[in-house]
């Protein structure tokens, strides 16, 4: 029998889910009404009102909500709570380097660290466990959203936050750690430095990982569960939704619950935003219910998953995702961070003296992601700058860095020498096999 955190909502009945949520939609559709204009206009837009929701069946007559929305009403156009009751902010990339920013008021936090409890303690802790969590603190929603959970639960929150792996390693190790939080990338190059530093898996009291924020493969699951005697949760969010606690994966290993008390999703198809038939792959799209500082109607994450309702073993009722297998745009995922092929681009285009000629390679080397952005130089700076091309590319990569927040080898090519294309170019080669 699997423990819950909060056994009376991860076990209701379906219909007692429906009821809670359709009355939890129309509250939102109606706070968003009163408090957003955007929505308010969209809406009218649409010759609706609030009193329009009558059935969940209503949902799919709601407008979508998209990044570039967020953009357009970049930085707080879209929070419905006024500021004075925002207590924190989170940021990821937005598709042409303006970030993507969400404010959450204290119930909001609250919420959050409630769902990542549930997550938690679906990955067997509890108020005795030691949580390291090793995500990024920061803008980036997984060390923080990671940590309130933890602390909620009763656990010790650990705040590794990211790099400097042999601390990691002497952390886990000295501090009898039962849980690492971080994404699955990290926690294979953690395994692999581990043996490196002389360890085995038997020196560390780990029971469980949970790990998320890029896709990850069933193969590297079975990697990492065997190599750190582990059970390895898949867990998935988003910071326009709230951060990671979305959904996870139980003990069943058969899909991410999504805590329907607060997330409506659905499947749609990526061209109609229409739903598509249950079970079939598509376009998430998450509700959010009962968020204060931003909640979202309809928010089209472009993850790519399919949905059941079906009863899972673990006994929780909450329909269970598939593992996010790609997206539906070309937002690229390194080492955790959400890179656009098109912020490259702005970066490149103001450097001047490179063509507008680039490809991006990205592999996996030793378990991490590495990122080649190749670009063509002018006939003219090419031969300027041969000795000085190295400097050339370095100064690339800073500004790279400085917008992406991820460094990337810069590899300066003569002119022409990628190759052409006839329809839409191909920017992006992935060697990475994720799935
Ligand atoms: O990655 C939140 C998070 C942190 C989730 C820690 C899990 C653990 P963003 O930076 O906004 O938020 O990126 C969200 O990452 O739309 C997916 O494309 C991808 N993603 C997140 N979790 C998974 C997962 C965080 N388990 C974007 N599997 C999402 C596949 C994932 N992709």
């Amino acid at each position: 029998m699997d423990r819950y955190w909060n056994k009376t909502v991860e076990t209701m009945e379906r219909e007692q889910i429906r009821a809670l949520q359709l009355e939890k939609l129309r509250a939102t559709v109606e706070y968003v009404y009163a408090n957003v204009p955007y929505y308010r206009e969209k809406m009218q837009a649409k010759g609706m009102i609030p009193g329009d929701i009558k059935t969940l069946d209503n949902l799919k007559d709601l407008p979508i909500t998209t990044k570039q929305d967020l953009r357009d009403t970049y930085p707080f156009g879209l929070f419905a709570a006024p500021m004075e009751d925002i207590v924190r902010i989170h940021a990821s990339s937005g598709t042409t380097g303006k970030q993507t920013v969400v404010g959450y008021t204290r119930r909001d936090i609250d919420v959050w660290a409630e769902c990542m409890a549930r997550c938690l303690v679906m990955a067997d802790a509890d108020k005795n466990s030691r949580v390291q969590v090793s995500y990024g603190y920061g803008l980036f929603t997984g060390g923080l959203g990671a940590h309130y959970g933890a602390e909620k639960l009763g656990a010790v929150a650990i705040p590794a936050s990211s790099g400097n792996t042999q601390r990691q390693i002497t952390m886990l190790v000295d501090f009898g750690v039962t849980h690492l939080c971080c994404t699955p990338s990290y926690a294979m190059y953690i395994a692999e430095s581990l043996n490196e530093m002389g360890y085995t898996k038997d020196d560390l009291k780990l029971k469980a990982g949970c790990f998320g924020a890029e896709p990850w493969s069933e193969a590297m699951r079975a990697e990492l569960e065997s190599r750190l005697g582990i059970r390895a949760h898949d867990i998935y969010g988003l910071s326009e939704i709230m951060g990671p606690s979305v959904s996870q994966d139980c003990r069943s290993q058969s899909g991410l619950h999504i805590w329907e008390d607060y997330y409506i999703p659905e499947i749609t198809d990526p061209d109609t935003n229409m739903p598509v038939k249950e079970g079939e792959k598509g376009d998430l799209v998450i509700t959010t219910i009962g968020k204060e500082g931003i909640p979202l109607i309809r928010y089209k994450t472009r993850d790519i998953c399919s949905l059941t309702y079906e009863k899972c073993e673990c006994g929780r009722t909450h329909a269970r995702m598939s593992k996010p297998t790609g997206r539906t745009d070309d937002m690229l995922i390194i080492r955790g961070v959400n890179v656009f092929p098109s912020q490259i681009e702005s970066v490149l285009l103001k450097m001047g003296e490179v063509q507008p000629h680039y490809q991006i390679v990205v592999e996996r080397v030793n378990n991490l992601d590495t990122m080649t952005v190749e670009i063509e130089v002018s006939e003219r700076a090419f031969s300027d700058h041969v000795k000085g091309i190295e400097d050339f590319e370095r100064n690339i990569a800073k500004q790279m860095e400085s917008v992406l927040g991820i460094s990337a080898k810069i590899r300066l090519v003569e002119p022409k020498s990628i190759a052409r294309s006839e329809g839409k170019a191909k920017r992006v080669i992935d060697k990475r096999n994720l799935v």
